[in-house]
Parts: C-alpha cells; sequence; structure tokens
C-alpha cells in the first residue's frame, strides 16, 4: 500500500484525535530523525501507523489473532492498552504491506520498549511521548532531554516513569518494559 492509501485506511480505522496524535508523531520523528541521523521515511511511517490497532473492537482482535496467528502473552491478551503495539506491528506487515523490519519493530514495541532498542525504535517510542499535543507533567522534562541530545536517557526516565505510573495504577508490570528499563540503565552506568 502507498503512503496515501495508509492514510486513508487510518482514517477509517482511528478516531480524528488519534490520527492526529499520530501525525504528531510522524511529524516529531521525522525532527528526530534529523538531529539523530535516522532515516526519516521511515520515522514517518512507523509514527503515522504505530496506533492503529488502537481502536479495534473486541471481535476485531479476535479476528486478527486468529487469521495472523498472534500470540498475546498473559498481560497483552484482554488488554488493548498493551495488546496494540503487538497487533498493529502485523496490520502493518499483512495489511499496510510494509517490509521493513525495523518500522515493524518501531510499532511492535512502541507501548513497552525492549533491550536492546534500534535508534528508529527509541525515536518512535519517545516521538509518542513528547509530541505536541502531549500535555502529561513530565513531557516538558522529556523533549529538553531529547531535543538536547540525551535520547537515552530520555527513554530511561519515560521507562522509569511508566514503572511508576503502573505502580500507582496497582497494573501489572509487563516484562519487557523492566528488561528495557534494565538494559539501557547498565548501558548508560
Ligand atoms: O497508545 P498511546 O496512548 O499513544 O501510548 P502507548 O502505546 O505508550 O500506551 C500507553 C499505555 O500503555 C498506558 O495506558 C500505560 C500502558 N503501559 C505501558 N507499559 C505498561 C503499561 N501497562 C501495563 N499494565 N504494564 C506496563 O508495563
Ligand atoms: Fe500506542
Ligand atoms: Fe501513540
Amino acid at each position: 500500500m502507498n503512503l496515501e492509501n495508509i492514510k486513508k485506511r487510518l482514517d477509517e480505522m482511528l478516531p480524528k484525535g488519534r490520527v492526529s496524535h499520530s501525525l504528531n508523531v510522524a511529524n516529531c520523528a521525522v525532527r528526530l530523525s534529523e538531529i539523530y541521523n535516522c532515516d526519516k521515511d521511515k520515522a514517518y511511517l512507523a509514527g503515522i501507523i504505530h496506533d492503529c490497532a488502537k481502536y479495534l473492537e473486541l471481535s476485531e482482535v479476535e479476528d486478527y489473532i486468529n487469521k495472523y496467528e498472534i500470540y498475546l502473552d498473559e498481560l497483552e491478551e484482554d488488554n488493548l492498552a498493551l495488546s496494540h503495539s503487538i497487533i498493529g506491528s502485523y496490520i502493518a506487515t499483512y495489511e499496510f504491506e510494509i517490509e521493513d523490519e525495523d518500522v515493524i519493530n518501531s510499532v511492535k514495541y512502541h507501548t513497552t520498549g525492549r533491550e536492546n532498542m534500534s535508534l528508529l525504535e527509541k525515536i518512535i517510542y519517545i516521538a509518542d511521548l513528547i509530541e505536541e499535543g502531549r500535555k502529561f507533567p513530565q513531557a516538558e522534562t522529556l523533549r529538553k532531554l531529547t531535543y538536547g541530545g540525551e535520547l537515552d536517557k530520555a527513554l530511561l526516565t519515560s521507562f522509569n516513569n511508566t514503572i511508576k505510573f503502573v505502580i500507582d495504577n496497582e497494573q501489572l508490570i509487563h516484562p519487557r518494559t523492566v528488561s528495557a528499563r534494565n538494559y539501557l540503565m547498565k548501558e548508560t552506568l
């Protein structure tokens, strides 16, 4: 599918506010690609599609899982907040016909992060949190770090924020969030 058709499909799959978040993430990811020397086209593409599965109905989730034989772990099952990134990566592959593994993985791991993330994965992860529409209290700190050349520090701070947020909300922490945080912490020591 070309970019124009992908955008049309996204307009059908997502409410207006989420389309605008996705465009903001894409534009932010392009800006970050200039700073950190990443592929701008890949950054834009990964940005616009990253939340494509965020508004699936329960029956559609079931259909996708069966059709593409998607494995969801115990925490992802019945939790679209965690599974939309995994399911989205299959939609990227099979419906948007994207072949680039790095783009696909940037969608797949944009919610939890993971160990040893690629530059594109890091850019999409952080652009999701600092795009101009994001108003939460820590966003400004993350923007300063990210635009100031401290991408890994911004990521580590976000993983810590997420872990605190999940604890405060009495939810389960996904093991990938923990590995992402520990990996980066060891690396930046
Ligand atoms: O899809 P977005 O809203 O743009 O952002 P996102 O894909 O980063 O999703 C954020 C959601 O993911 C938020 O509700 C918290 C949730 N989340 C992230 N890491 C974990 C988590 N939820 C649980 N239970 N455990 C995690 O480790
Ligand atoms: Fe998301
Ligand atoms: Fe998002």
